[in-house]
């Protein structure tokens, strides 16, 4: 996969190609990652790409014509057609499913925005879709570009190994992960489920996914209303369920 990105920081996004299980698929030749800097399309002495907004107010926009042409020099670069992503709190969430959908195009081009954003007449001419990372303010659009960069990269055929991929299971599933207990120097094996130290692979496997439904209906409620329990999975929860409740009220009075 080519993936390019453009940015007024490229060294933001270098970093992301170095370390880890990514940096590994970059290494291995699975993806390639282009930088390219809209500054460098720029033919005044200023070298300027950001204007006050047309109708006032504060901040500044990005100007279109670097933008294009940085874009044009992006699609020259290569023979098949890109799809173009903008990074913005605008977009609709990047979720999961999308990182699958990305990872399976040829060719990514990633525009990540500073200041206030960019020309309209940019997006509305060559965008294919905005994405945003969460509802939260950032400073600019590099961070979510390494964001998709690491959830896309990693999905490439190659990229994970089988230990590194059998966790991803449950939050492919929807579901949040169990907790993980490992040894310990200090304190041995006090404080560790005693059904992980059984050794019976069945109960370990039952424990571990009841966790995982306790731990999303705990936490990420908003994930198991959208999920089809099994008839199975249903008791499972519920007898989670049932352990919590006991539990608060054997914690009742307690701080
Ligand atoms: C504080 C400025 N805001 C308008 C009054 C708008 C605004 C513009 C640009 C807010 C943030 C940004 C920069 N953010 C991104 O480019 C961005 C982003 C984010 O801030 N949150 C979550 N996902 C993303 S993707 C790109």
């Amino acid at each position: 996969m080519r993936i390019d990105a453009i940015t007024l920081f490229p060294e933001y996004l270098q970093s992301c190609v170095k370390v880890g299980v990514v940096g590994r698929a970059f290494e291995r030749g699975l993806a390639s990652l282009t930088l390219w800097n809209p500054r460098d399309f720029t033919h005044d002495n200023y070298r300027r790409i950001d204007e006050r907004p047309f109708g006032g107010g504060p901040g500044m926009v990005m100007m279109l014509d670097p933008l294009q042409e940085t874009l044009a020099a992006v699609r020259e670069a290569a023979s098949e057609p890109c799809h173009v992503v903008y990074l913005s709190p605008q977009g609709r969430p990047f979720t999961q499913s999308k990182a699958r959908t990305l990872a399976a195009k040829p060719r990514l081009v990633l525009l990540a925005g500073r200041y206030e954003g960019v020309d309209q007449r940019f997006l509305d001419a060559h965008v294919d879709e905005e994405l945003s990372i969460g509802d939260y303010v950032l400073s600019g659009g590099e961070l979510p570009a390494a964001a998709v960069i690491d959830a896309v990269v990693r999905l490439l055929d190659g990229a994970l190994n089988d230990a590194e991929s059998a966790p991803q299971d449950s939050f492919e599933q929807g579901l949040l992960d169990c907790p993980h207990y490992t040894r310990s120097e200090s304190q041995g094996t006090e404080g560790v489920p005693e059904v992980l130290l059984s050794g019976n692979h069945a109960h370990i496997a039952r424990w571990r996914r009841q966790q995982s439904l306790g731990q999303t209906w705990l936490k990420r409620p908003d994930l198991l209303e959208k999920m089809q329990l099994s008839a199975a999975d249903q008791a499972l929860l519920a007898a989670f369920q049932a352990e919590q409740t006991a539990n608060s009220k054997t914690d009742a009075g307690n701080p």
